[in-house]
């Protein structure tokens, strides 16, 4: 016969057993040294025993629904972040769960996502629920037993906290380093610590003082642009940004069957700045992580979308100081709904004059796949406000097709699948594809409506596309091998700038998506603008200047940091040792300023 002690014992090694099974295959941690393995095997174990002590603590009661509750949620939880960390190699955070519309729901992409060998997750779960229910003595709970399970809890709970510090000493100041936090010390005192962050994160507002404010001025300021010879070519001209949807640079120049993925972006750098070594520097927030950091110059946050988490802050963004040094109208379009990352309230805040979203949009069955409006119809549609707009106008149009899972109608299906391992990247080459046709119709149109001569168009891939999960069919068709170097370089997101009548150039150093502000401000001939920004004229980047990713790695001209080890950027083998710490010890700088920037909504300090 079962008793409370034996299945509470039962129960532990089980949900144990999965957390390190889903720790050690479904989170791909990366292994470097046995401290690792170490810590995985031991941190679930206290932080699951205290858990399930809350069902013996109820007057030595086995409290039977509590105990079935807990193997149910911890189990949820665990298959959740599975899911969560699937698509995004990354794990949960609170903020996220407030925007989990954004997330994709439950849609084709969650359902992409899952897969049948899942099933075993749960199977525990019947064989739990079913004892638990036959167990007839409830009463039979020794205090001994509690007195024990608590305190042994406790224990492995401290010391596995104090291991994993031992081991990583900056863990909490660098907690935006998800994977190294989770590794460290568990899934689960990962989230307690999450949610505490999360609930002592307004605090950071309160206590923020101007003094705040002139600190993160003074850091900024230290970084002046030099002057281009093609300062102010773009002078009063329209603007026209195009966010391209989960488009990385691997697509450019790049054939599949022998036909080109993009030939109207492979034509057009040839007459545009086109800047090939720039980095998705996005985190939680995806789509509007990119417009964010376009608009502001500022890092997006480590957790959550900074649209959806920060509103109401105080922004000195683009359409304000163009609208300042230049009357320029401004004006977001974009086929999906206007609440979707919040774009509706925040584009006000950023000083947007106008927000076309869906209700603008006539968005029928035929006309959409997956997301909603197809981008032909969306280009065509948005062409028709924009000819209405005052001059000079900053738009930023928004595509969509190209997104996860990659769904097409046979009739926009303009190349071949490819022909990898992975379906998500066979269907992917044929959405670009798509998507670079919707682009040079609207080129067109601009020429047939009289309005390309007087525009400077900036297309930018918005972050990438493929996730590491589905990685191999990317590099099965570009015929590389797996390696951590790798794999940052397929970050690299295309920049291209095009100003009519200018003649092509290729910029290879490297830059991030946070430099682009302050390039086209400085074709725009508006330079310098005196608020806190943190990108570069890419066409003058400071060489020992890393671009900074959200969770703490980085890319320099000679290094690659990822996963806490320091790669040679050339041959791809491990650095010698400290050979990252001066540029890390920047990016800890560099993140902790914009986080203070944010969370302390400093720029309200400012006359702005
Ligand atoms: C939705 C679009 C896609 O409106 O911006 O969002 P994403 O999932 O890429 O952030
Ligand atoms: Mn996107």
């Amino acid at each position: 016969m079962v008793n409370p002690q034996k299945l509470v014992l039962f129960a532990l090694i089980v949900l144990w057993l999965k957390t390190v099974i889903v720790s050690l295959i479904g989170f791909n941690f990366h292994i470097q040294s046995a401290a690792d393995i170490l810590l995985i095997l031991l941190n679930p174990i206290g932080s699951l025993v205290l858990i399930l002590s809350v069902c013996l603590l109820f007057r030595k009661r086995f409290n039977k629904a509590i105990f079935i509750a807990i193997n149910i949620i911890i189990t949820g939880l665990l298959y959740g972040d599975l899911l969560y960390y699937r698509f995004y190699t990354d794990f949960v955070t609170v903020p996220i769960l407030f925007q989990f519309k954004n997330v994709g729901g439950l849609g084709p992409s969650t359902l992409e996502l899952m897969s049948f060998w899942d099933l075993f997750l749960f199977a525990d779960l019947a064989v739990i629920i079913l004892l638990a229910i036959k167990m007839k003595n409830t009463d039979s709970i020794q205090r001994l037993f509690i007195k024990k399970f608590v305190l042994a809890g406790t224990i492995l709970f401290v010391v596995t906290a104090g291991l994993a510090l031992l081991k990583s000493p900056y863990l909490f100041s660098t907690a935006y380093d998800r994977e190294q936090m989770v590794k460290s010390i568990g899934p689960y005192n990962y989230h307690l610590f999450d949610i505490s962050y999360a609930a002592f994160s307004p605090l950071k507002k309160v206590l923020a003082t101007e003094t705040d404010t002139i600190a993160a001025v003074n850091y900024t300021d230290a970084k002046e642009d030099e002057e281009t010879s093609v300062q102010g070519i773009a002078e009063g001209k329209n603007v026209v940004l195009i966010s391209m949807e989960s488009t990385q640079n691997f697509v450019i120049n790049q054939k599949v069957n022998g036909e080109e993925i993009t030939p109207f972006l492979n034509e057009l750098i040839n007459e545009s700045y086109y800047f090939s070594s720039i980095y998705d520097q996005t985190a939680q927030g995806k789509t509007s992580d990119s417009e964010f950091m376009v608009d502001t110059s500022l890092y997006p946050l480590s957790s959550g979308s900074v649209f959806v988490r920060k509103p109401s802050n105080v922004f000195n963004a683009l359409p304000k100081i163009l609208k300042e040094n230049g009357g320029y109208y401004s004006a977001v379009l974009h086929g999906n709904d206007a609440d979707f990352w919040n774009r509706e309230n925040i584009y006000n805040e950023l000083g947007y004059d106008r927000f076309f979203s869906k209700v603008d949009y006539e968005v029928n069955e035929e006309n959409s796949v997956n997301y909603g409006l197809k981008d032909i119809p969306f280009f065509e549609q948005s062409v028709e406000y924009i000819s209405e707009l005052p001059q000079p106008f900053y738009t930023r149009l928004i595509t969509l097709t190209n997104h996860f899972p990659f769904l097409l109608d046979e009739e926009d299906q303009l190349i071949s699948e490819a022909a990898t391992s992975q379906d998500v990247v066979n269907r992917y080459v044929t959405t670009v594809r798509y998507q670079d046709e919707a682009i040079r119709r609207l080129f067109d149109k601009f020429k047939e409506l009289g309005l390309y001569e007087n525009t400077v168009f900036v297309l930018y891939g918005d972050h990438y596309g493929i996730s590491e999960k589905y990685e191999d069919g990317v590099l099965e068709l570009l015929d590389l091998k797996p390696s951590p170097v790798h794999h940052v370089e397929l970050q690299k997101v295309p920049v291209i700038i095009h100003v009519p009548g200018q003649e092509g150039k290729v910029f290879s150093n490297i830059g991030g998506e946070i430099d682009i502000r302050p390039t086209l401000l400085s074709l725009l001939g508006i330079a310098n603008v005196d608020t806190p920004s943190f990108g570069q004229n890419l066409m003058t980047r400071d060489h020992d200047q890393p671009v900074i990713f959200r969770d703490g790695s980085f890319v320099s001209d000679q290094h690659i940091y990822i996963n806490n080890v320091c790669y040679e950027k050339n041959s791809g083998e491990e650095a010698e040792e400290g050979a990252c710490n001066s540029n890390l010890e920047k990016v800890r700088d560099e993140l902790n300023m914009s986080d203070e920037i944010l969370n302390g909504d400093l720029l309200r300090f400012l006359d702005l």
